[in-house]
């Protein structure tokens, strides 16, 4: 039996656009929002899945001055990154907007102007941090310092990133600009604040008492902290230059807060996408009856359950989310992912490694998912759920009836005769899976879902271990057929039940069991209520591999990769090496350096490090053997000007004697770097001193 469908408005956190998105963002927010998102269309649902780039906020102002180009053109490229790496990971979202989209800035402007016009802030001339030196005042993340609450040294002006705590920059102790790194000067400025304060007893009724029981503990959990230790007011707009302007008189130079504007993304978004499909957005925003959902990160919970319900509150028409079932953390390889120290697996290189296996990265972030706890992601847990799980039980059960389908009946579904108890049995555990998997989505439980699918592939390949077709094929032929039916309605009941977790999978299946040659195409529900998922007679495709083993090889790149980070960001961090001890004048005028040029290069065999160097000292020509192999090929360096120690005692390298030394040094990720003078004119032979 269909309810009647059901309205749904899901929104996922808008990712930063100061960076591409990485696998910490598909497992706590895209991967479970989709699964989600898809499984309700599945149920034929109305649905609005809607996310969209944020683009203010300071971490965008502070990329664009370190890669001296503008906000715009940060947020250009990145919006153009994120949304391909979310297209190609198969994240259906309904509408992917951007918040420096008109809609938005109108819609983000209107809405304050309304809580304006209706007295809902209190405007305030308060002292906040400036730099005087870089001649602005410091929102947010222009300011670290140590966290009041959890003693993290470098806490942000809005948010603590270790303790999740959201704070006012005035709040930290021993604060520095992240500008100039000067301690910063007080000074006065105007700004609007919510009253977060007045909101303090409604949030109490609706969140402590009213969500108890049906919100995930660890957003329950932190909310109830925050209205405990009491609520202050939260200023809602800033002093910068990039954002939506401030929309009342009295306000030039100011923006709004990047998280007052950007939670109205998500109803930007649903407008943008209601004015394309020529429908109405306010059912999804303002009809009791529809339900809405935030998927965020834990750090987000504050922003989503407390300061936006209050937005919405304060504004009157908006309906308030049902559940905002946050995600903890996923760590790399023990590690915090970070974006700044390039520890993350990154999807668009993920793509370029391992391409066409969206699916089995969805797979392991779902089976992994920080769900409760932070986790950890390791590259041979990915490669153990591929070859263990997805290649051993799902690809491994679709094969072999495919294959003997193909074989027996050249792909055409045997009819069944009389069903044995084992078939009565195993088509009725069948006809359970979808209530069961249906039942930990709705708790947000996506892990216990997933493995609930992977035990429909568990079923088919118990059933047929059990029934032996391929022995029982020499000796009763109707058997067999029945045992293949039965193993075909398995194979459909997965095509259809994989969907929302592995779509690439579903369709592929779909495919291969040509679906769309079925007069009609079974959906969700029918697994259960029907007892024919696809008929006698209906002919199937060939057969085709759903997943391939990863290789040894194909980890070790992968852990050689996070190897190569973790060096470079060591050397980055390295303190310099203490002093040597004090040498006298004519210790130093013993050594003779001089000004050379390389006039010729080749390998030495059998070496991977050294370089046999011919080289023109301006005294004479002679042979150096260097260790600069693995930074440069011998045609690189043919031609460079380098500085040459010349009074060092030969020595024989490998057969060949080295009458003097090239001096190098190196970069943060390893690479060597001549030392040579950065005037051409210098001519060989002319000595250091
Ligand atoms: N951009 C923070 C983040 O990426 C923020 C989310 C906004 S959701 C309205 O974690
Ligand atoms: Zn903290």
């Amino acid at each position: 039996m269909q309810n009647s469908p059901k309205r749904f408005t899901i929104t996922a956190a808008l990712p930063y656009t100061n960076g591409p998105v990485h696998i910490g963002h598909l497992a706590g927010v895209y991967v479970p929002a989709d699964i989600y998102s898809r499984f309700q269309r599945l149920q034929g649902n109305d649905v609005a899945f809607v996310c969209g780039s944020d683009e203010h906020g300071v971490p965008i102002t502070i990329k664009a001055k370190k890669e001296g180009i503008t906000p715009q053109q940060v947020v250009n490229k990145y919006h153009a990154i994120i949304k391909k790496s979310f297209q190609e990971f198969g994240i259906t979202f309904d509408n992917y907007s951007r918040t420096s989209a008109k809609i938005h800035h109108d819609t983000a402007s209107d809405f304050f102007e309304k809580l304006y016009e209706e007295g809902k802030f209190i405007e305030q001339t308060t002292e906040q941090f400036y730099d005087q030196e870089a001649n602005q005042f410091l929102a947010d993340r222009f300011i670290v310092g140590t966290c009041p609450k959890c003693g993290f040294e470098e806490s942000y002006g809005d948010q603590c990133e270790s303790c999740g705590t959201s704070h006012n920059a005035t709040d930290l102790i021993n604060p520095k600009s992240s500008i100039t790194g000067n301690t910063p000067a007080l000074k006065e400025t105007k700004h609007w604040f919510l009253p977060l304060d007045q909101y303090e007893s409604w949030l109490k009724e609706w969140i402590v008492e009213g969500h108890k029981k049906d919100w995930k503990s660890n957003v329950y959990g932190q909310c109830k902290s925050w209205i405990d230790d009491g609520l202050r007011p939260r200023a809602v707009t800033r002093d910068l230059d990039w954002g939506i302007p401030v929309p009342v008189e009295g306000a030039d130079g100011k923006v709004l807060y990047v998280w007052f504007d950007a939670p109205i993304g998500y109803i930007s978004a649903t407008k943008e996408w209601a004015e394309k499909e020529g429908k109405d957005w306010e059912p999804y925003w303002k009809n009791e009856d529809t339900k809405m959902l935030h998927f965020i990160g834990k750090d987000n919970i504050v922003f989503h359950c407390i300061i936006f319900p209050s937005m919405l509150k304060a504004e009157g028409s908006y309906i308030l989310p049902e559940n905002v079932p946050a995600n903890e953390f996923l760590n790399l390889e023990g590690n915090k992912i970070s974006t700044s120290k390039n520890w993350a697996v990154w999807l668009h290189e993920y793509l370029e490694d391992f391409p066409n296996q969206q699916d089995v990265l969805r797979y392991v972030l779902t089976a992994n998912a920080p769900e409760t706890k932070d986790n950890d992601f390791t590259w041979a847990d990915f490669q153990a759920r591929n070859n263990n799980e997805l290649v051993a039980v799902f690809g491994n059960f679709i094969n072999r009836v495919v294959v003997l389908t193909n074989k027996y009946y050249n792909g055409i579904v045997p009819k069944p005769t009389d069903l044995s108890e084992v078939d009565i049995k195993t088509l009725s555990e069948l006809k359970a899976y979808p209530k069961v998997i249906e039942s930990s989505l709705e708790r947000y439980r996506f892990r216990e879902a997933q493995a609930e699918l992977m035990n429909v592939a568990r079923l088919g390949n118990k059933y047929l271990a059990d029934e032996e077709p391929w022995k029982k094929v020499k000796t009763d032929e109707e058997r067999t057929k029945t045992i293949m039916y039965i193993s075909l309605q398995i194979a459909a009941a997965l095509a259809i039940l994989s969907e929302p977790f592995l779509p690439f999978t579903s369709t592929k299946l779909k495919n291969m069991l040509c679906f769309s040659e079925l007069d009609s195409e079974s959906t969700w529900n029918d697994i259960s209520n029907k007892d024919v998922l696809i008929p006698p007679a209906h002919q199937i495709g060939k057969g085709d591999l759903l997943f391939s083993k990863i290789e040894d090889g194909q980890v070790q790149q992968q852990l050689d990769k996070l190897e190569a980070t973790k060096k470079s960001n060591e050397m980055m961090n390295a303190s310099p090496e203490p002093q040597k001890d004090t040498i006298q004048f004519d210790d130093f005028t013993k050594l003779d350096m001089r000004i050379g040029t390389i006039l010729e290069a080749e390998k030495m065999a059998k070496t991977k490090k050294l370089l046999i160097l011919k080289v023109d000292t301006g005294i004479d020509i002679r042979t150096i053997v260097s260790g600069i192999a693995e930074s440069f090929s011998p045609e690189e360096v043919v031609g460079k000007k380098v500085t040459v120690l010349v009074n060092l005692a030969p020595r024989a390298l490998r057969g060949v004697d080295s009458e003097g030394m090239i001096l190098m040094t190196e970069t943060p990720d390893g690479k060597l770097v001549f030392l040579n003078p950065d005037d051409e004119k210098v001519s060989n032979g002319v000595s250091i001193s």
